[in-house]
């Protein structure tokens, strides 16, 4: 067999499924193989973010990697930034990358790049394989460092050589490491901790599922002690029924008051709270002078497990966990569309299992605290901050997760650097509903300039945070890729829209003006 089919076999052996791809001249062996491995599914992306942001998402839902494959450094170049996301995120990823052909490369072609120098800004592991009896085992060995606890990017560079030649090939079968809890010790000492007045607790990495927030709830009500989670955390369980922690605002402002009388901050597979951005005269960490850390679980370890363990240790296994908002979402402006509208619709129509990519940027707030009434669900946050991931993570997690509905909830302006997304939902024909929150401008930003105390803002800024000239039309640019798609003025026009949309199957869009 060829060395590109030796490589397909080693990930078809390992449970690696999937390839989320844009290949070029030099992958060409890879695609020809894809008709002899039919275990591993080809899915065209037609931009390599959507690629390597669809392998996070798939990533997150399935807690094993999937694979990409991109085109020399451009396309490595192409999909660094939503790899960057998946990198924040640990998720794994096998990220193979194609290289000129071995005694091509001396001639400094117009495609030749320092792919890995591109690489290594996101990945945990990068191998260029050599020889061709090595495919095999270089792959084993990317899949091996991408599956490493708690997960990372894996690069894997390709000759196109090596992929053309004959390869005697070795299929190994890699061993997948379980996390482990934390030492007994850490436990008890945990336990002594919050028996102390001012210690709160901070969830994230893997730990704000629902196992993690229910026993986080159940110290909660049992010590009083509060409990945290990341904002950028990966995956998070919500939903009616479920402990809800306290976000860690975006905002330092609103960030540095929660956490002022702290006085230690147990982690559980996070680091200590810092700001998004750094601000003139705001301290970008968020916990008071002289507060202490103390690491429950490290990223990697059970912090699941760890936090069950220290219920057991307080006694607290019998805590009912506090009290979420219940009942039926509050009645909804019929009138002009806003942002809390759209989420009491969320909450009331949601399904059971949804699984909903947030990249709301300033709607996100608004709707989310609606979301805690909507049926258990899973949230996928933007992890490392780069826009442009929303559309691709839901294309990922809709591969990953078939049975379940996927609801893609966009800001207009970020669901721009990665459209191309909603063609290969139309392709794969995937169960995704996109909401495009169209207020037309960058209002993040409209707010961030407004916070430097540049009140009266000129023409120039007034004209680059607005994107409404010209107005996108996100009807035509999702009916232009093959998804049907409608646009909502008023609430109840969205309400019956996406009533709709969770009665039907298939891709959707919805574009909200708001
Ligand atoms: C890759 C990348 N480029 C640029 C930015 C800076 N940025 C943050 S938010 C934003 C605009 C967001 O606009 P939109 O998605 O429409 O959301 P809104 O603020 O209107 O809610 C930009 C350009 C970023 N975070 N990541």
């Amino acid at each position: 067999m060829t060395g590109a089919e030796c490589l397909l076999r080693t990930l078809a052996a390992n449970g690696i499924d999937i390839c989320f791809m844009n290949p070029g001249t030099s992958e060409m062996h890879f695609v020809a193989a894809l008709d002899r491995v039919p275990q591993v599914r080809g899915v065209l992306c037609l931009f390599e973010g959507v690629c390597s942001g669809a392998a996070d998402g798939y990533g997150r839902m399935q807690g094993k990697p999937a694979a990409t494959l991109l085109h020399l450094g451009p396309g490595l170049a192409n999909g660094l930034a939503n790899l960057h996301n998946a990198r924040k995120a640990r998720t794994p990823v096998v990220n193979i990358v194609g290289e000129h052909s071995t005694a091509h490369l001396r001639y400094d072609a117009p495609l030749s790049a320092d792919i890995e120098a591109f690489a290594r800004t996101v990945s945990g592991h990068v191998r260029v394989v050599k020889a061709v009896a090595d495919v095999g085992a270089a792959a084993a060995e990317t899949i091996a460092a991408a599956i490493n606890l708690p997960g990372q990017v894996a690069t894997l560079i390709v000759p196109a050589d090596l992929s053309w030649s004959e390869a005697a090939c070795d299929v190994a079968v890699v061993p997948r490491p379980a996390p482990a809890p934390p030492p007994t010790e850490k436990i008890r000492e945990a336990a002594g901790l919050l028996r102390s007045e001012g210690t709160a607790l901070l969830l994230g990495g893997a730990a704000t599922n629902e196992r993690a927030l229910t026993a986080a709830g159940r110290l909660a009500a049992h010590l009083g002690v509060r409990i945290f989670a990341d904002r950028n955390a990966p995956r998070i369980a919500s939903g009616r029924g479920r402990f809800h922690p306290i976000t860690v605002p975006y905002f330092p402002e609103a960030a540095l008051p929660l956490f002022a009388d702290v006085r230690t901050l147990i982690l559980v597979e996070t680091q200590a709270p810092v700001s998004f951005f750094g601000y003139p005269n705001t301290p970008s960490y968020l916990l008071p002078e002289g507060s202490l850390v103390f690491v429950l679980a490290e990223r990697g370890q059970d912090g699941t497990a760890a936090i069950e363990l220290l219920v057991e240790e307080c006694g607290a296994g019998r805590a009912a966990i506090p009290e979420n908002p219940v009942g039926p979402a509050p009645a909804f402006d019929p009138g002009p569309l806003t942002a809390q509208a759209i989420g009491a619709i969320l909450a009331a129509r949601l399904p059971e299992s949804a699984i909903l990519s947030d990249e709301m940027v300033s709607a996100s707030l608004a709707v989310t605290q609606h979301l805690l009434r909507a049926a258990p669900h899973n949230r996928l946050p933007v992890t490392g901050g780069s826009i442009g991931q929303g559309l691709p993570v839901a294309l990922g997690a809709a591969c990953a997760c078939p049975d379940r509905k996927v609801v893609a909830l966009e800001a207009d302006g970020s669901g721009m650097y990665t459209l191309q997304a909603l063609w290969t939902m139309a392709r794969e024909n995937l169960d995704v509903v996109t909401v495009i929150f169209a207020n037309r401008r960058y209002q993040i930003l409209d707010i961030e300039m407004r916070r430097t105390g540049a009140a009266a803002f000129g023409r120039a800024v007034k004209d680059l945070i607005d994107i409404g000239r010209p107005a996108l039309d996100w009807v035509q640019l999702a009916a232009g890729m093959g998804v049907p798609a409608m646009r909502a003025t008023t609430g109840a026009e969205f309400d019956a829209q996406f009533r709709a949309a969770m009665e039907e199957r298939g891709p959707r869009l919805i574009e909200a003006l708001i």
